[in-house]
């Protein structure tokens, strides 16, 4: 099933130089980029982003953490792209996520895991929302699409 889902490369990957990688890691999967800009989270908008944790213990270092720096927001495309890119993801936390994934092989902490990915259709939906108008997603046809 074709879905959308909203991925931040947060600001530790943009500090620690590793936007590129992370991208090409993406587009080499087979996944298809059709949204992508840079900002700096307002705290209004970090607090609509992470609304689910408001009130858990690590939501205020969360908010500082995700507006302290520039992301990278892009909606991504793909066959199941929401359970593909979590798998991509790997665990939340970098110390227990497997080599392989973006997490197990560039992060060693907990929160600053370097990506975020919309973990269900109903948070894609509101996630890319809050990113993109709609008028922002690029519908185009990749030339290799019936390789992927
Ligand atoms: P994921 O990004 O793996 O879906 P969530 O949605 O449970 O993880 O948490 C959102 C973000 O909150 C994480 N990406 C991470 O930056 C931060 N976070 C989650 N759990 C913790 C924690 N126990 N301590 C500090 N930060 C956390």
């Amino acid at each position: 099933m074709k879905q959308r889902t909203l991925v931040l490369l947060k600001p530790d990957a943009v500090n620690r130089r590793l936007m590129g990688e992370l991208i090409a890691r993406f587009e080499k999967k087979g996944l298809k980029i059709v949204a992508m800009k840079m900002l700096k989270v307002p705290r209004e908008m970090a607090e609509r982003h992470y609304e689910v944790h408001r009130g858990k213990p690590f939501y205020e270092s969360l908010i500082e953490y995700i507006t302290s720096g520039p992301v990278v927001a892009m909606a991504i495309e793909g066959d199941n792209a929401i359970a593909v890119v979590r798998k991509m993801m790997g665990k939340t936390n970098g110390q227990e996520a497997e080599p392989g994934t973006i997490r197990g092989d560039y992060s060693m902490s907990i929160q600053n895991n370097l990506v975020h990915g919309s973990d269900s259709e109903e948070s894609a939906h509101r996630e890319l929302s809050i990113f993109f108008r709609p008028e922002e997603i690029v519908e185009y046809e990749m030339a290799d699409e019936r390789w992927i």
